[in-house]
């Protein structure tokens, strides 16, 4: 067969192939992820999710002219491949080569930078603003998953856009995925969405039990109408977007390309804030990442046919940590830990097996878990906060006003301190030492191995301040572990 992806030099040449031949194309995008993401590594199971979505929004507006904007970017491979970077795309994520993440100074199809998750929103409604005063007409399309939906700048964002009547298309691609299983009231919401039919089938066959209320008293038919008013308010789908000021249509099948061209060409004729909910399934057409989608969320190198990586003998000192916290929460019924959607990345999953009601995963919130933290001490507790050093950026004042200021005994774990390598500038963990260094009340360690890192845990665990301790995205250096746990004595500062 002919090859289609050839053809393909920019989104324009999306507008000359027929509706068959987009389909096939996602055949040749997805494999040239997947054999690509193999050696070098990245965000494969996201990236294979949205390839439709991405073919079906090139092929209805008109990049760069019409803006679109990638939340937290890290699925934005196949957008990457259709503008004008596919011959890169074989160097993404290595030195010299193409970012994995949108970056302005790569291409005018990467119009806002990104890396951190849920942003999208509120950069589009900064384009679109832009739009209105320089009296354009373009549209402004803001991709978000259903993960990045649970960051509070996504609701600020929707909060500020159904309020300003904005014109503007947010297209939710729900996967019911963070890195792991997605959490939050939010999510259970969109769960709900998904079984939409049944939802219509109860509205209908409410409204009919209502007609059919022979003539009764006054007072009953009122109290059926408010009951009416109250389920349907339950039943219309999307009704909590509604109710923030956008037109919600969906859920569409996220991998129908003929019907998202149909919406995103009828969406273009509504005015306002729009959002399209999307169903798709992440590692969408290589097996091992439908069925390990965590694993392939952030993947090393690995062997196609068997999906297998490479393992190493030594421990990460993510796992040292993990490890070590069990040990101490075992003595410990204080100590609770609290991941921000990375479970796995902070080397917390056994932990959250072992000890479930001592675990809170609070989706993309790095501000609420430093604050919700800082409480739990208050009362007694000993909260471990583990995020990656990047992301802690987002809690910055939280660190200061909620923890430090009071002198509350948080514990911070921050993972992936210093440079991580392939994700770049955004994931580098290279400015928590000075913003955390000016912070009062606060002790910051480094371990120099994976013994000092697990006394460091030890003596932080008994310190009655904040604290917080530093290590890299890396194997240990293969010492033999310590039986016994240090505490070490600190001078106050
Ligand atoms: C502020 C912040 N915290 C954590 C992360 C790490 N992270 C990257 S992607 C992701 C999950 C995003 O889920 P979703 O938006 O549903 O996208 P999917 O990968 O499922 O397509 C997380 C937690 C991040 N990029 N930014």
């Amino acid at each position: 067969m002919k090859n289609i992806l050839d053809k393909i030099n920019t989104p324009l040449d999306l507008k000359k192939i027929t509706k068959e031949e987009l389909q096939e194309l996602a055949f040749e995008i997805r494999d040239l992820i997947v054999n690509t993401i193999s050696k070098t590594g990245g965000h494969l199971a996201s990236s294979l999710g949205v390839v439709e979505i991405t073919l079906a929004i090139h092929y209805i507006f008109n990049a760069p002219n019409d803006k679109i904007i990638w939340d937290v970017g890290h699925q934005a491979y196949a957008h990457k491949i259709v503008t004008g970077r596919k011959e890169e795309f074989k160097n993404i994520r290595q030195f010299g080569g193409l970012s994995g993440f949108p970056k302005r100074k790569e291409s005018v199809y990467d119009i806002f930078g990104t890396g951190h998750s849920s942003t999208s929103i509120s950069a589009a409604l900064g384009f679109v603003k832009s739009r209105d005063l320089n009296k354009l007409t373009h549209n402004v399309v803001a991709v978000i998953g259903d993960g990045a939906l649970t960051g509070g700048m996504a609701f600020e964002a929707l909060n500020n856009a159904g309020h300003s009547e904005a014109d503007l298309i947010v297209v939710l691609n729900d996967n019911e995925m963070s890195i792991s299983k997605n959490v939050g009231a939010l999510a259970a919401y969109l769960s709900k969405l998904r079984i939409e039919p049944r939802f219509v089938k109860a509205r209908k066959e409410l409204q009919n039990l209502l007609k059919n209320i022979p003539a009764i008293g006054k007072k009953v038919f009122q109290t059926a109408r408010i009951i009416e008013s109250h389920l349907t308010f339950l039943l219309v789908p999307g009704v909590l977007f509604e109710a923030l000021g956008f037109t919600y249509l969906g859920p569409f099948d996220g991998h129908n390309l003929n019907l998202m061209c149909e919406v995103f060409e009828k969406i273009k004729l509504i005015k306002g804030p729009r959002l399209i909910h999307l169903l798709t399934k992440k590692g969408k057409g290589y097996l091992p990442a439908e069925e390990n989608s965590t694993k392939f969320h952030g993947a090393m190198p690995f062997d196609i046919e068997t999906g297998e990586t490479e393992k190493s003998s030594i421990p990460t000192y993510t796992k040292i940590f993990g490890d070590t916290l069990i040990e101490l929460a075992k003595e410990d019924q204080k100590i609770i830990a609290i991941t921000a959607a990375m479970p796995d990345g902070t080397g917390l999953v056994e932990f959250s097996r072992l000890f479930p009601s001592r675990f809170v995963d609070v989706g993309i919130a790095e501000q609420h878990a430093v604050t919700f933290a800082a409480a739990l001490s208050a009362e007694g507790f000993k909260p471990i906060v583990a995020i990656y050093s990047t992301f802690l950026q987002r809690a910055f004042d939280q660190i200061i006003h909620d923890v430090a200021l009071q002198n509350l005994s948080v514990v911070f774990i921050l993972d992936r301190a210093g440079i991580v390598g392939e994700d770049g500038p955004t994931h580098h963990g290279n400015f928590d030492i000075s913003y955390l260094r000016i912070i009062p009340n606060l002790i910051l360690m480094a371990p120099k191995d994976e013994n000092e890192l697990r006394h460091m845990l030890k003596s932080a665990l008994s310190y009655n301040q904040p604290v917080v301790i530093r290590y890299p995205r890396s194997k240990g250096v293969g010492v033999k572990l310590d039986k016994k746990l240090k505490i070490w004595f600190i001078h106050h500062f």
